[in-house]
């Protein structure tokens, strides 16, 4: 499995699969989750709502796939981060259990390549160079040979680096 860096907007990614930092109602919200139902069309509310009408709401550190609608990725994979709050153990596990539970669930749907954003640390407030290392850390413990390509896509240049330098250790 290789790890790739790049800086961009997730909604542009060509992968089979890109993750959308939901929330527990899974119909959308800001952030990258505003992005990527704006740009994907209904087709990704439509079938998130089906999901919902299924299971009801998606709970943190749990993940859903759909389609990726009008995106050039076949796929999304919708999970929910912690919000940080007063932090704690609980929330860096939810949080490794989003990347966890997303690459399951690109492995169940022979997913070869995807993309992460960096869950949480927008809204959500997840201090930012913990959650880094919880991704980098929980991905690169991941095995499986299916997934060939695992991307951390960074929105800002500020959060690249971070990764960057982390991904180097
Ligand atoms: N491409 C890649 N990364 C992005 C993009 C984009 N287009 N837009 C923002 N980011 P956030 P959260 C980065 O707030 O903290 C929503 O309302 C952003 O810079 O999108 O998990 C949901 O519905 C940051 O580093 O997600 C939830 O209610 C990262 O993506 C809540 O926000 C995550 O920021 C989830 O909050």
């Amino acid at each position: 499995m290789k790890l790739k860096l790049i800086q961009s907007d997730i909604t542009t990614i060509k992968t089979d699969a890109i993750v959308n930092a939901a929330n527990t109602s899974l119909l959308g919200g800001g952030g990258v989750d505003g992005a990527i139902h704006r740009k994907g069309g209904t087709e990704i509310l439509e079938a998130c709502r089906k999901i919902r009408a299924k299971q009801g709401k998606c709970n943190p550190g749990e993940a859903v796939i759909t389609t990726a609608g009008n995106l050039s990725a076949k796929y999304v994979i919708h999970t929910v981060g912690p919000v940080w709050n007063q932090g704690g153990k609980d929330k860096e596990m939810l949080l490794a259990n989003c990347y966890i539970n997303s690459l399951k669930l690109a492995v169940e749907n022979d997913i070869k390549t995807i993309a992460f954003p960096n869950i949480s640390t927008g809204i959500y407030k997840f201090p930012k160079e913990l959650a880094a290392k919880i991704a980098i850390e929980t991905v690169k413990s991941f095995q499986q040979e299916q997934i060939e390509e695992v991307i951390f896509v960074c929105f800002d240049k500020e959060n690249y680096n971070r990764y960057d330098k982390l991904l180097r250790i």
